[in-house]
């Protein structure tokens, strides 16, 4: 399995709730290392491009207005396999169907406000890393 690398926010919900370290240990216990960060207020230009995909679907405006509600936490996560990984420790979209210990189980209400999002694929992955980090902004460990 290759070493990957993908995107993670912590959405305004989770942040809200004062479980950023919380999240990040859920991330590190999994094997995944953070190799970029940075707390931004989205403007909504920003959920609006960064959401572009989901532009057509009903739910758009209520997301793009979440997103923007509140500081997030964008990351970069790297390791084996990041990308599933990263996306089987979130639990599903819904929490009410998220597996028991899951992130989103634990952390979020609704799937409106479902604390995290992560990439879905290695394309999305690396369109979204290049949205929030330029590549001197990413850190690989070497150690
Ligand atoms: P994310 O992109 O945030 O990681 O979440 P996801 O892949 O699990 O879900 P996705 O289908 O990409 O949807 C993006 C976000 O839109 C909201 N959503 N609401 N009301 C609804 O039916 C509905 N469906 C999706 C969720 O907040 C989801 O995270
Ligand atoms: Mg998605």
């Amino acid at each position: 399995m290759a070493v990957e690398r993908t995107l993670s926010i912590i959405k305004p919900d989770a942040v809200a709730k004062n479980v950023i370290g919380e999240i990040y240990s859920r991330f590190e216990k999994a094997g995944l290392r953070i190799v970029a960060a940075k707390m931004l207020h989205l403007t909504r230009e920003q959920a609006e491009g960064f959401y572009a995909v989901h532009k057509e679907r009903p739910f758009f405006n209520d997301l793009v207005n979440f997103m923007i509600s509140g500081p997030v936490m964008v990351q970069v996560l790297e390791g084996e396999n990041a990308i599933a990984k990263n996306r089987e420790i979130m639990g599903a979209t819904n929490p009410k169907e998220a597996a028991p210990g899951t992130i989103r189980a634990d952390f979020a209400v609704s799937i409106d406000e479902n604390a995290v999002h992560g990439s879905d694929g290695p394309d999305t992955a690396a369109q979204e890393i290049a949205f929030f980090f330029k590549e001197n902004e990413i850190c690989p460990r070497t150690r």
